[in-house]
């Protein structure tokens, strides 16, 4: 390429080609150029929202420029990509990340201050990248983290919301959700209006045939929107490999825009053409684990994954390679079911628009997806109606029966003797009306379908994709556990034991190949480092005491057991069970003299997360918690024996302050719910314990930290379905502490009997599906041993340095690393030499 640009011209391109600032003066000029002039400010009104977008700006600058060489580099090489499709990416702040990243955050740090400003200030400026909901998003973003770090030639796709998810705020007790407009300043991103793809919806299918005799259809007369790209860098640590996370954004197409309603007058109703079109990318569906059906989030599905697979097949075609190539080129996993319109619209531009034969596209389709499978809960598992399939995807649906009809031929050849099979598991469900199961579509088009801990990848090839197994065999389905990045969530959250962790092990490999961290094991017995490690626990938790203080205006002492969950609101995560086990804690004190009161072990009991704004019983657990709060936090015969607070607004960046803040934090999910869990990993990677259910991640956080270093209580997943099974027919006796507390939330003791009193009939009344009442005592006696063990400081103090020492299986560079080879089977393409770490 560069052969054929004349000699001179290349010489002033590259004398001039921008380069990237290496010292605290460079970067100071950086700064105050751009806020002089992409910012327009000056000296004189540069307040700190100014000086972060200076600051973003010269790092973005450099950003940009490893981006183009990465993407030149990989054009060049043309080496198997991997695309990550997820309708969500939960970001967080991009500028402490690029700053650490690239490595020159301490450089930038003097910088700032020469200029007048504090770097804790300026990072605090900037608002969340917040396009998710809860662990699947946040997953995503690790996963991008870990596969620019290793080197993978890797792309992000999802869409460009308007509106991330929204931004949560207390009301006397009661969750009001605000929107999330966040990108009214956002230096992150770069319009790319010359990269658009034409979408079409709804219209008909032409079928005929050709001169040859094949059957020929053709999908038309839908309407058209137009997806624009917007791409965000995104950086490796300690490499120059900078990766690409293009997002997609919805408008009016040229043709759709209708002129002759505008010039005729109507030109209210052409605007409005317009804004229907922009809806389609304008807002996150606020439900975790949670789907509704509704036809604007499949029209998201497909917009995003038609524009993203436009533009794999168009970098595909560029290299000129047949298509039987295609899958050696191109690995696309899919995020949950979410993308799986992929399926179908890979096999119709292969067969429609491509001119391939149905078995040879099938065959490059099967090869090129991945699945990954997040959740075994009924409410989660995505369905969409045959009817709104056929008016929105005509093409679609009929691509979607081949698939079926095919695959329904190849189980009765192989199982000639089990008819109920075929109804269990054909894509289509004979319901009224019929019913598209996504999973199955999932399952059937990809090479391998993953869970995402050992529990969950065994639970879904028992349960819901059984039948799977015995068709295709046990190899088509494996485990990646979860992971997350030791960056954001060591490096980035807790600076100083990052700094200590590297002081021992002498340098920050770890952060690189987190098994090293095993080396502290040596240091379990060092009195300096000991003592070092405790400081910063302590230091992190006066950090949360003196947010918690301005952000809710409770006052908290940072000497107590700090027992944190946050997470998104959620019947099966069980909040429930833990302000159940706050009111007794309550009543126990109440009951207690002041001699014995004095005896007991202080503790601040910490909730943070959001409920989706449809579900009323999270909603209420939310209420709850707020309602005891006020009593108990003003209850002066308590003092700081227990205090109760319920974090607004829990999001990414607060995670980091949160996190390395816990001695105990809570994944207490009924066993078998909880697919994996990821903030359990990252409280452990920061010296805080665990209480937890046999369920998710916690199983193989338990086989790597050893049984000693985690609490864990309740049921076992094998049980609970005879429990539930015994709670409608045997009846169920409830423990007599927990019926105290059914009575003080039921006689009004915090308010709003009434709507306090659904929660005590969801488990007396009605079932009790999530199984609080068969692990209260079991909660409650844990939480005991856990106040002794937490007075045997020392003790305490052995087991968070063991736990931390043991947690290098939970990076996710190692997840990337067993996609890569288990699923993708692709290697890394690391810079050049030259242009190396
Ligand atoms: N809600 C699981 O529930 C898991 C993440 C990431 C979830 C959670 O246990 O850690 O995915 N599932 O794998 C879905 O979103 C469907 C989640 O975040």
């Amino acid at each position: 390429v560069e052969a054929s640009i004349p000699e001179p011209q290349r010489a002033a391109w590259k004398k001039f080609s921008a380069k990237e600032f290496s010292s605290k003066e460079d970067f100071e000029a950086e700064v105050v150029r751009h806020i002089e002039t992409t910012l327009a400010r000056s000296l004189f009104n540069c307040d700190e929202a100014a000086a972060y977008g200076g600051t973003s700006l010269a790092f973005r600058d450099r950003l940009v420029i490893e981006w183009n060489k990465t993407q030149q580099n990989q054009t060049f090489a043309d080496p198997k990509r991997v695309y990550y499709l997820s309708l969500e990416f939960l970001m967080g702040r991009a500028l402490d990340n690029a700053m650490l990243n690239v490595g020159m955050k301490d450089v930038a740090k003097d910088g700032l201050s020469d200029l007048g400003f504090r770097m804790e200030d300026i990072i605090g400026q900037e608002r969340d990248a917040a396009l998710g909901n809860g662990g699947l998003g946040r997953l995503a973003a690790c996963f991008l983290d870990s596969l620019a770090t290793l080197n993978y030639p890797a792309w992000g796709y999802a869409l460009r919301y308007r509106y991330g998810i929204f931004k949560q705020e207390i009301v006397d007790g009661y969750q009001v959700e605000i929107p999330d407009y966040w990108l009214d300043f956002n230096p992150w991103e770069f319009p790319r209006h010359d990269v658009t793809v034409d979408i079409q919806f709804y219209g008909g299918v032409r079928k005929y045939m050709d001169e040859s005799g094949k059957q020929i259809s053709v999908w038309e007369n839908g309407e058209i929107v137009t997806a624009v790209a917007y791409d965000a860098p995104v950086p490796g640590y300690g490499t120059k490999t900078t990766n690409n996370l293009r997002l997609w954004s919805s408008k009016a197409s040229h043709g759709e825009f209708d002129f002759t309603k505008f010039n005729s007058g109507e030109y209210e109703a052409s605007v409005a053409d317009q804004q229907r079109a922009e809806t389609i990318s304008a807002v996150l569906y606020p439900n975790d684990n949670l789907e509704r059906g509704k036809e604007l989030r499949l029209k998201q599905q497909y917009f995003w994954c038609a524009a993203s697979l436009f533009d794999i097949v168009r970098r595909f075609k560029k290299s000129k390679k047949a298509w039987s190539e295609f899958p050696n080129q191109v690995a696309i996993q899919l995020n949950d079911t979410h993308p799986t319109l992929a399926i179908p619209e890979l096999l119709r531009i292969l067969i429609d628009l491509e001119g391939l034969n149905w078995d040879d596209a099938w065959d490059i389709v099967q090869k090129t997806f991945g699945y990954t499978n997040h959740t075994v809960l009924p409410e989660a598992l995505e369905k969409w109606s045959v009817p709104l399939i056929q008016h929105l995807l005509p093409r679609h649906l009929q691509i979607i029966y081949d698939i079926n009809l095919q695959f329904l031929q190849y189980v009765e050849r192989s199982f000639p003797k089990d008819r109920d099979m075929l109804g269990r598991v054909s894509i289509i469900e004979e319901s009224q009306p019929k019913m598209v199961r996504m999973a199955y579509l999932a399952v059937i088009g990809s090479h391998k379908v993953n869970g995402v801990a050992e529990l969950h990848s065994d639970l879904i090839k028992t349960t819901i994709f059984k039948d799977f197994v015995k068709i295709y065999g046990p190899d088509k389905f494996t485990n990646v556990t979860n992971g997350i990045t030791p960056r954001r969530w060591l490096h980035q959250a807790n600076p100083r034991l990052s700094e200590l962790i590297a002081s021992k092990l002498g340098g920050y490999d770890f952060l690189k190949d987190l098994t090293l961290l095993h080396k502290l094991e040596n240091f379990v017995d060092d009195k300096d480092f000991r003592k070092e490690f405790q400081e910063i626990k302590y230091a992190n938790k006066v950090r949360l005491a003196k947010y918690i203080k301005e952000a809710q205006g409770i006052p908290v002492n940072p000497s107590g057991l700090f027992d944190i969950q946050v997470k998104r609101m959620h019947e099966y995560k069980r909040q429930q069970l833990n302000i159940f086990g706050v009111i007794h804690r309550y009543l126990e004190l109440k009951d207690m003299s002041p001699e014995d009161r004095k005896k007991m072990q202080p503790r601040v009991s910490i909730f943070g997360g959001k409920a989706a704004p449809g579900y009323w019983m999270a909603k209420t657990v939310i209420h709850l918690i707020n309602q005891v709060s006020k009593i108990v936090n003003a209850d002066k015969d308590i003092g700081d024996l227990l205090k109760v607070v319920f974090l607004e607004d829990y999001n990414v960046s607060k995670a980091e302050i949160i996190v390395p803040a816990s001695d105990i934090s809570e994944h207490i999910s009924t066993a078998g719910t909880e697919a994996s869990g990821t903030s359990n990993m990252k409280f452990v990677l920061n010296g805080g314990l665990i209480i937890g259910t046999c369920d998710g991640a916690n199983i193989e956080i338990t086989r790597e930290v050893g049984d000693d270093n985690i609490f864990l209580f309740g049921n076992l997943a094998e049980d609970v379905e005879d429990l539930r099974h015994g709670h409608f027919y045997g009846g169920f006796e409830i423990d007599p502490q927990l019926k105290r507390v059914f009575e003080t939330v039921r006689n009004g003791t915090f308010g709003d009997a009434g709507q306090f009193s659904a929660l005590v009939n969801s488990i007396v009344e009605h079932g009790d599906y999530y199984l609080v009442s068969d692990d209260f005592k079991s909660y409650i006696d844990t939480q005991k041993l856990i106040n002794e063990a937490y007075k045997q400081q020392d003790e305490w103090l052995t087991k968070t340095i063991t736990a931390v020492a043991r947690m290098g299986f939970f990076s996710s560079d190692r997840c990337i690393e067993e996609y890569a080879n288990e699923i993708w089977n692709c290697e890394p393409l690391p810079p050049p030499e030259k242009n190396g770490a």
